[in-house]
């Protein structure tokens, strides 16, 4: 199964789609969300992280989220990967998560690349590596940079191993993560969608389920359970 934004959208995260609010209005995340932002003006790309730092630690997973915890109990094997940053899944009680796309509440040594304590004092008033004292950037993968090993590995071994793949609240335009269904159906396997509207991988899918997914995955545990 793979996630996006639209699951946390009923929590209140802002999605990708969505236009972006208050000072961050006039950026796109595309623009934000790169290497070259962050080493062109790393202040104001931490400060976009601290406020959607600060927002996720402010709202509670929804009952889509709580669907998925129970789903994996009524189900012999699910992984769960999700393209989300916003840790919703691991707070809700799911296990294993693959994180294809790091998790924005952990810090990384940009030297080092490895997960990071920051200093207690900063020369440059951004947060700092408390081992080597270089910059700290967000554990999350920008455009243009590859998905960690390890989760596209695991990833890409259960899309091609599963018999349902289950795509939730994603627009289906983010490459790599989108091609897990592509390579999930080659697999033989049925490609269910949970979307609000149609998306690029709707012409794909076996089923596509229309409506928020905070009410359609409850629905899907149920008929499950029979
Ligand atoms: C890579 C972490 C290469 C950061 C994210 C041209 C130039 C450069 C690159 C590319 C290019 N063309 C293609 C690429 C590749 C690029 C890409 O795919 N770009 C797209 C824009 C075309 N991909 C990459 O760069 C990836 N890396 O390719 O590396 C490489 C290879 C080898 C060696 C070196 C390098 C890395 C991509 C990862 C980017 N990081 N996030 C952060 O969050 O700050 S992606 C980010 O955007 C999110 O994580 C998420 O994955 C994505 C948004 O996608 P969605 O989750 O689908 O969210 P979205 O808002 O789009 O849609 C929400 C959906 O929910 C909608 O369909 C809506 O209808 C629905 N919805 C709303 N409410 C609900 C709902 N559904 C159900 N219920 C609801 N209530």
């Amino acid at each position: 199964m793979l996630t996006g934004a639209g699951i946390s959208a009923e929590s209140g995260v802002p999605t990708f789609r969505d236009a972006q609010t208050g000072l961050w209005a006039k950026f796109r995340p595309e623009d934000l969300a790169t290497p070259e932002a962050f080493n062109r003006d790393p202040k104001r790309i931490w400060e976009w992280y601290e406020w959607r730092r600060e927002l996720v630690r402010g709202v509670e997973p929804n009952a889509g989220h709580r669907a998925l915890v129970e789903l994996a109990n009524a189900v012999p094997r699910l992984t769960l990967v999700t393209q989300n940053v916003d840790g919703l899944h691991q707070r809700t009680g799911s296990t294993g998560v693959i994180e294809y796309h790091g998790n924005i509440l952990r810090d990384r040594c940009s030297a080092e690349g490895t997960i990071a304590r920051r200093s207690s004092l900063s020369i440059t008033g951004l947060p700092e590596c408390a081992r080597c004292g270089e910059l700290l950037r967000p554990d999350v993968v920008w455009f243009g940079e590859s998905i960690p090993r390890h989760a596209a590995l695991e990833a890409g071994a259960a899309a091609a191993d599963c018999d349902v793949f289950l795509s939730i609240g994603t627009a289906s335009v983010v490459y790599p993560a989108a091609g897990l269904a592509e390579s999930a159906q080659r697999s033989g396997a049925t490609i269910i969608e949970v979307n609000t509207e149609s998306t690029a991988l709707t012409p794909l899918a076996d089923f596509s389920l229309r409506g928020p997914s905070g009410e359609i995955l409850p629905q899907l545990l149920q008929a499950l359970r029979g």
